[in-house]
């Protein structure tokens, strides 16, 4: 879509809901918690096998370090079972790089492995980097390390391999901005074949100079559907938001339309005010068995879980209606 059509339509139509916000939001809060914590945010999300949901949620205590825990719903919605205690704790003496805390988990079903993927970000004296998991039930869990070394974050393991190799979308950061890239492996332990993914603007759009993946990839008949966070930095705060792109199946590195503005943002009380201020950051989401309706679950301003409903359908229309290739002129002039 040429920049001219751009602006008349954002001058003559309303911004599309593409999220629908639960109304029993937030979903989950630290009041909710068997045991004493600051705060629950950013949890990764899979359905199990009897069609129960697993949120695997940020749990940040007094000290100011995150750890793992379990909470189960038949609903998705309520009913929390959240295990007594936490589930994945920081294991500093084994994993070094685990000393801060370990945060913001991503789960990916790999259906080869029969295994759950769990990418999470564990925080060492040299930052923050990217640790993988694997586990069978969230009961017990296999740490694979350090794949990522510091400053990285934001990654997930896509579910199956891309021409005989395993891929990793995360987000090192780079003096030149933060963006997303994707790794390969052939046994998950040793990465390569790095690539540029997706790009953070310049100047003064809502994704410039710092984004990252959010929750894992969604794979379509279309293309590998990204929800990504842009960070715009403002004299006071910062402000995190969510938009769309998607990426070629085969070539995962290849994106293929990007949304121009952003389609989810801070708007309500919880996602406003907390811990930190104006922040949606979605780590997972289950699709409905309609195949169609994601359930987006996401931490609010760094102090609760948070539930919206969204279509695939929809998000890929917006695409088409409010996107434009990466390799079009209106990239280039941009
Ligand atoms: C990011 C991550 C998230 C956090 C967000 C807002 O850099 O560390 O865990 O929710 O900042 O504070």
């Amino acid at each position: 879509m040429s920049s001219t059509t751009l602006l008349a339509k954002a001058a003559t139509e309303k911004y599309e809901t593409l999220f629908h916000r639960h109304p029993a939001n937030p979903i989950l809060t630290e009041k909710d918690w068997p045991y004493s914590i600051n705060s629950v945010f950013n949890a990764g999300a899979t359905l199990l096998p009897d069609g129960s949901t697993l949120l695997l949620c940020r749990v940040e205590d007094r000290r100011g370090l995150s750890h793992l825990c379990v909470a189960r719903s038949v609903n998705g919605v309520d009913g929390w079972q959240i295990d007594r205690e936490p589930t994945l704790l920081p294991n500093a003496a084994r994993y070094p790089e685990e000393l801060w805390g370990i945060e913001d988990p991503r789960i990916t079903y790999v259906p080869e492995l029969k295994k759950y993927a769990i990418a999470y970000t564990s925080y060492s004296r040299g930052g923050p980097g990217v640790s993988l998991a694997l586990t069978e039930d969230f009961r017990s869990f296999e740490r694979i390390g350090v794949i990522m070394p510091p400053d990285d974050k934001d990654a997930a393991l896509l579910p199956r391999r891309i021409n005989g190799y395993w891929a990793l979308i995360h987000r090192p950061m780079t003096p030149l901005g933060a963006h997303v890239w994707i790794s390969y492996s052939p046994d998950l332990r040793h990465w390569g074949s790095h690539k540029l993914m997706l790009e953070a603007r310049r100047g003064a759009w809502w994704d410039a100079n710092k984004i990252g993946m959010s929750p894992p990839p969604i794979e379509t008949s279309r293309g590998w559907l990204m929800l990504y966070h842009g960070v715009r930095r403002t004299p006071s705060s910062s402000i995190y938001r969510l938009g769309l792109a998607l990426f070629d199946l085969q070539q995962p590195e290849k994106c293929l339309v990007r949304g121009d503005s952003w389609m989810f943002a801070p708007e309500a009380e919880y996602e406003r005010h907390g811990d930190v201020q104006d922040v949606v950051f979605p780590c997972g989401y289950t699709i409905a068995s309609d195949g169609d309706t994601i359930n987006l679950y996401y931490g609010a301003a760094d102090s609760s879980i948070a539930l919206a409903h969204g279509s695939i359908r929809a998000l890929l229309s917006w695409l088409d209606a409010n996107g434009h290739s990466e390799h079009s002129n209106d990239r280039r002039h941009a």
